[in-house]
């Protein structure tokens, strides 16, 4: 294959971040009392499970991002992949009610699970995590969701199963990005080690700032992953399947020379074409050095031997 592959990531840091003065000027705005309530990105209505109580073993070393923010600056290729604020706005026909979530593969108990209904009958609470993406931003939000080792225990895996493949939706008819981006294998899959998806952190995530979570960041129901990078965390649900064998994954398959199946937040091992010494905090993009597995070593370190990339 010699033809050329326009992939979102394959342009410059500069390139990469032109919304940085977008961002500042919607917060003058803001300030400034000219954007109301419908400069505000749409959020899921309040009530029942929401908020959940927020659990205080996770805490930040900087200030939660604002939710205009990280509801309104989106990686979501099914939808764009050039131009993450453009998500927000091309959500609208995106139906994430009905909603089914299959659990299949080597376990006891298949099931389907309806995400509104896991909100309610799974123990969920509030995480303030950082997000640190490939390409370099980061965020820090309230999610609300509840250990995915709930939902593991629940099907209970045979012994044979060592992977979890996660499957996103594939809708081209409310999904612009999965009929314009042909050069993707769709829908979006990835993949986690088992005691990895048993970590606490690895968190099944239906909310964020106290309300049912945004289509642009991933709604109905999504994973968050908060010592991988962003792309580890898929969006939008549909399949949970436990495998023997380590899975592929959508990036792997894409760029496989700049893609792993771990990746770990490291600092130190930089993408073949930026650094990753640094990360830019949205919306403001101030530079922080980026923390080994994104400052969650704690509760990571002990299962890696260093080598997994
Ligand atoms: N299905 C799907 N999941 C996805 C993505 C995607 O394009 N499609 N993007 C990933 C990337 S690169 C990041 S950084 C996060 C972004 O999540 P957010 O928009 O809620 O911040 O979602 C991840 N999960
Ligand atoms: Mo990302």
């Amino acid at each position: 294959m010699l033809i050329k592959i326009p992939r979102g990531w394959e342009i410059s840091e500069n390139q990469a971040t032109p919304e940085s003065g977008y961002l500042n000027r919607r917060q003058l705005l803001r300030a400034a009392g000219f954007l109301g309530a419908a400069g505000l990105a749409a959020g899921g209505t309040a009530g029942g499970p929401y908020p959940a109580k927020r659990n205080p073993d996770f805490t930040l070393d900087r200030p939660i991002t604002p939710d205009w923010a990280a509801e309104g600056y989106n990686n979501f290729y099914e939808f764009n992949q050039d131009d993450k604020q453009a998500v927000k706005n091309m959500v609208g026909k995106f139906q994430i009610s009905p909603w089914t979530v299959e659990v299949v593969g080597l376990v006891n108990k298949p099931k389907k699970f309806d995400p509104d209904d896991l909100a309610r009958t799974m123990p969920i609470e509030e995480r303030l995590y950082r997000h640190r993406c490939v390409e370099a931003w980061a965020m820090a939000v309230p999610w609300t969701g509840f250990p995915f080792s709930e939902l593991v225990k629940r099907v209970e895996p045979k012994p044979e199963a060592k992977y979890v493949r996660f499957i996103s939706v594939f809708r081209p008819k409310e999904m612009p990005g999965q009929v314009q981006y042909t050069w993707y294998q769709w829908p979006y899959f990835e993949g986690l080690r088992m005691d990895e998806a048993m970590n606490p952190l690895a968190f099944m995530v239906t909310g964020l700032y106290g309300k049912p979570l945004p289509k642009q960041n991933g709604a109905p129901i999504r994973m968050v992953l908060p010592w991988k990078y962003g792309y580890k965390s898929a969006k939008s649900i549909v399949k949970i399947e436990f495998i023997a064998k380590e899975p592929d994954t959508f990036w792997h398959r894409s760029a496989p020379g700049e893609y792993g199946f771990y990746s770990n937040v490291n600092p130190a091992k930089p993408h073949p074409r930026w650094s990753q010494r640094t990360e830019k905090v949205i919306p403001d993009m101030e530079r922080r050095p980026t923390q080994l597995y994104n400052g969650y070593e704690k509760w990571v370190a002990g299962m890696y031997n260093g080598k997994e990339y």
